[in-house]
């Protein structure tokens, strides 16, 4: 059994890039490791978010993790602010990185990193995403490609962390999926999609009517060319849905592309089979959103096993470091 952590922000709807890169992971991980997924409501706040649908859309996220299949009886789930050692750790952490590891990180330069006005936490936040999963020994960190580098800041700093002030944290590896790891948006083929930044009509939302879905992928961009290729470089678009179609269905994108010649064809067995991907979560979804008592319990729940690992790692750490422990 591996420890296993992994987070999904409530910075808006659960999109297919996190279904296909994350959360069907988290899935297909709970039952034979020790699991811990979280909702990282504080990792929403590095970015301009609406104070007054913030509670509401982790408790929302939550709900969604539990469609997606995890069972609060195989694995914990929570929100990241219920558990105070989150940012404590991160402060510690804090105190062993350098701005220039953390400039380097490709999200904060993506999202406007040279600005005077960017926000620390938008700086820091690959620090707290670090302490989130040292907290928890975590060997494991089921995350899609966009996740990578700050993985690897995570192992750099555990590492460092081990050396300075004996063994403390686990080096955890991170988990990507073979295909569909970084699903990228239907209308911009060579951007990410992602909760705060894809357009509505290349995002595809875990949520979305089958008619929407259907809609959205046919009017996916591809290219001018006609013919079916799989080829992430020189034709993003048409690779990405080839991607979708191995994700969802099984296979190899470059061994389906030889099923077709025209692009309306894969476009129609594309939107069929993510639409027969997302039914059963869509069905769960309409059950538990009825009962948002039972999920707030799962959060809280989830908080109090969590506190009580993590508390264990805080407290080593801090020793660690040479911090006077508390009587
Ligand atoms: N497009 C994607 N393809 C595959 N995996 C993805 N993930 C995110 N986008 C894709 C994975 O989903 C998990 C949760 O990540 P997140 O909550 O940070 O997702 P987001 O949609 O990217 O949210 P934001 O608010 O737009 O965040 P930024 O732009 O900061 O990433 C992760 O495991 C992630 O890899």
């Amino acid at each position: 059994m591996a420890r296993i952590l992994s987070g999904v922000q409530p910075s808006g709807e659960v999109h297919l890039g996190n279904y296909l890169g994350a959360l069907r992971q988290w899935v297909a991980f709970q039952h034979d490791n020790d699991a811990f997924f979280c909702v990282v409501d504080l990792h929403a706040l590095a970015q301009e978010h609406d104070t007054a649908l913030l509670a509401s859309r982790t408790l929302e996220a939550a709900t969604q993790l539990l469609a997606a299949g995890l069972d609060p009886s195989a694995c914990t789930i929570f929100a990241q602010s219920h558990v105070p050692e989150h940012p404590r750790l991160a402060w510690l952490l804090e105190c062993t990185a350098t701005v220039g590891e953390l400039r380097r990180m490709t999200q904060f330069k993506d999202k406007g990193g040279e600005s005077e006005s960017v926000r620390v936490g938008l700086f820091t936040y690959p620090v707290l995403q670090a302490a989130d999963i040292l907290l928890y020994d975590a060997e494991l960190v089921p995350v899609g490609d966009d996740q990578r580098q700050h993985l690897e800041l995570t192992r750099d700093l555990a590492v460092r962390f081990n050396h300075h002030h004996g063994d403390t944290f686990v080096v955890p590896q991170a988990a990507v999926p073979t295909f569909a790891a970084r699903v990228m948006d239907l209308q911009e083929p060579t951007r990410k999609m992602s909760k705060s930044v894809s357009s509505p009509l290349g995002t595809v939302l875990v949520l979305d009517r089958p008619q929407e879905i259907d809609r959205k992928i046919r009017k996916a961009v591809t290219d001018t060319e006609t013919s079916v290729r799989y080829d992430p470089e020189k034709k993003p678009g048409v690779s990405n849905l080839l991607e979708l179609l191995a994700a969802s269905t099984g296979g190899d994108p470059a061994v389906l592309a030889d099923d077709y010649t025209s692009y309306g064809p894969l476009k129609a067995d594309v939107a069929e089979a993510v639409i027969a991907l997302l039914q059963p979560v869509q069905e769960r979804y309409q059950e538990l959103k009825a009962q948002p008592d039972y999920v707030a319990k799962v959060l809280a729940d989830g908080a109090a096993k969590a506190h009580t690992v993590a508390a264990v790692t805080l407290d080593r750490a801090m020793r660690a470091m040479g911090l006077l422990p508390p009587r």
